[in-house]
């Protein structure tokens, strides 16, 4: 018999093309050489280092999707996802700072914004010289952000914005705030906004003490009476759909990302197991070791696969957007049991920084509630197949 390839059982490498394997290979190696030295300290200090996202643009890694005339890469879904794979392999803020940028920031400016806008920020944004957040949360609309309060009212020569955003990843950092408000003079409907750091009356605390996701800032987006002229609307687009357009992307990014963490985590206890003697015999020989690694090895390759399905489909553009709610949520739900199993695969030792496991799993709880909690898919999905409404 053909012998197993132990961590790629169902040889994935096959199904990828050479360009893919390419995009993959330049993406693992900056995660490694430039991603995975900083990531202790990172985490420990609650730091984050603006200075990545160059980095991160010099690699082409922002923005991997949108067509090279805006100085991307023009790859497709597949190859954004082996990027989200090998950022989060290191850590899953890194791949958040790096698919806020790409799917919530440059997408929506790709895809709804005016010629003026793609050209002004499209190629900035590529290389990491501006920075950019999305700003749909909101302190009494998390899970139903058709509830939102923030509010676009009509000017002379354009808006005057007002109202709060929370849990807003890079807007302490952000030049950019792609921001979603409920707009009089559109019947009220939600409209895109393209804010510009340092305009009157906007401001991004930062949210400090996150357990969870330590490395990528997070903030508030306060908007008192910001005045902007007609040209920071999004013309191409309105009500939810406009943001669930982007968060189909950054959902599905995600269901790569959290299986990378989730790998990361398996081979390290593996690794462990193999190397730690109890009751004279590596913890690995043990039946318990063994059956929960057999569980990781299952699941990762089965939520790869399945992620890899939904990127192919995306790219023939035939998804439906509960294909990704079902990535979404498997992945992250069995990324996050699979980081808590190799904490405790680890002993003691597992709850050390150096042995990475319980960052990771600490990670996950964020992974598994943003763009979507575990739940709401579960409901998403529920709706799909008996047609009926569970939200409320
Ligand atoms: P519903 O009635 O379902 O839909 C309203 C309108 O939106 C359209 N739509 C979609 N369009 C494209 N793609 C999708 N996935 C879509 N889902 C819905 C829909 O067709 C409809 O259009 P129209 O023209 O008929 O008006 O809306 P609802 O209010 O009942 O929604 C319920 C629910 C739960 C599905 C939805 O609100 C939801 O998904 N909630 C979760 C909220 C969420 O994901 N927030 C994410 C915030 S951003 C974030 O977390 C970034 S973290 C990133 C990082 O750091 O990596
Ligand atoms: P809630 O909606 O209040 O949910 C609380 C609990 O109730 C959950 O378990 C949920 O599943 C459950 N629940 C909710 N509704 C139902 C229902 N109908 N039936 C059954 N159970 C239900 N948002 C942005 O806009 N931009 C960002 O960049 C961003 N980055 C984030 C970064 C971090 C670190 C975090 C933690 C969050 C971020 N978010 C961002 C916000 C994130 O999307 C929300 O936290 C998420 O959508 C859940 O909303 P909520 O926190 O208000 O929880």
């Amino acid at each position: 018999p053909n012998r197993l390839v132990w961590d790629d059982p169902l040889l994935l490498e096959d199904l990828l093309t050479e360009d893919e394997r390419m995009i993959r290979d330049a993406a693992r190696a900056f995660a490694e050489t430039e991603l995975r030295p900083r990531i202790d300290r990172a985490y420990l200090d609650e730091e984050t280092d603006p200075e990545l996202f160059r980095l991160m643009g010099e690699q082409g890694l922002l923005g991997v999707t949108v067509p090279e005339e805006y100085g991307c890469a023009g790859a497709g879904y597949v190859s954004y996802g082996l990027v989200a794979r090998e950022v989060e392999r290191v850590d899953s803020g890194y791949r958040s700072m790096m698919s806020v940028q790409s799917s919530l920031v440059m997408y929506p400016i790709f895809a709804y914004g005016s010629d003026a806008q793609k050209q002004e920020l499209l190629p900035k944004l590529a290389t990491g010289e501006y920075i950019g957040c999305f700003g749909l949360t909101e302190p009494d609309a998390g899970s139903d952000p058709g509830s939102m309060k923030t509010r676009a009212v009509k000017t002379a020569d354009g808006y005057r914005i007002s109202g709060a955003k929370t849990w807003i990843s890079n807007a302490p950092i952000a030049d950019v705030f792609v921001v979603w408000a409920k707009s009089d003079s559109h019947d009220g409907k939600i409209r895109g906004f393209v804010l510009r750091k340092g305009m009157k009356g906007l401001s991004a605390p930062k949210i400090d003490g996150k357990l969870s996701l330590r490395a990528s800032i997070t903030g508030e987006i306060v908007m008192e009476d910001v005045e902007v002229g007609e040209d920071a609307l999004l013309p191409g687009v309105e009500g939810l759909a406009g943001p669930f357009g982007c968060l189909n992307r950054a959902r599905y990014g995600i269901s790569w990302g959290s299986m990378g963490a989730a790998e990361d985590c398996w081979h390290r206890a593996r690794a462990y197991g193999l190397d730690r003697t109890q009751f004279g015999r590596p913890l690995a020989q043990t039946q318990l070791f063994q059956k929960k690694l057999a569980d990781m090895q299952t699941e990762i390759t089965l939520g790869l696969h399945a992620s890899l399905r939904v990127g192919r489909l995306m790219d023939e553009g035939r998804f439906a957007p509960e294909m990704i709610s079902m990535v979404k949520r498997n992945n992250c739900g069995k990324a996050l049991d699979i980081a808590r199993t190799a904490r405790d695969m680890h002993g003691g030792n597992g709850i050390q920084i150096e042995y990475q496991v319980m960052r990771h799993a600490q990670n996950l709880e964020t992974v598994n509630t943003y763009e979507g909690t575990h739940d709401v898919h579960a409901l998403i999905l529920g709706r799909a197949q008996t047609g009926l409404q569970a939200f409320f």
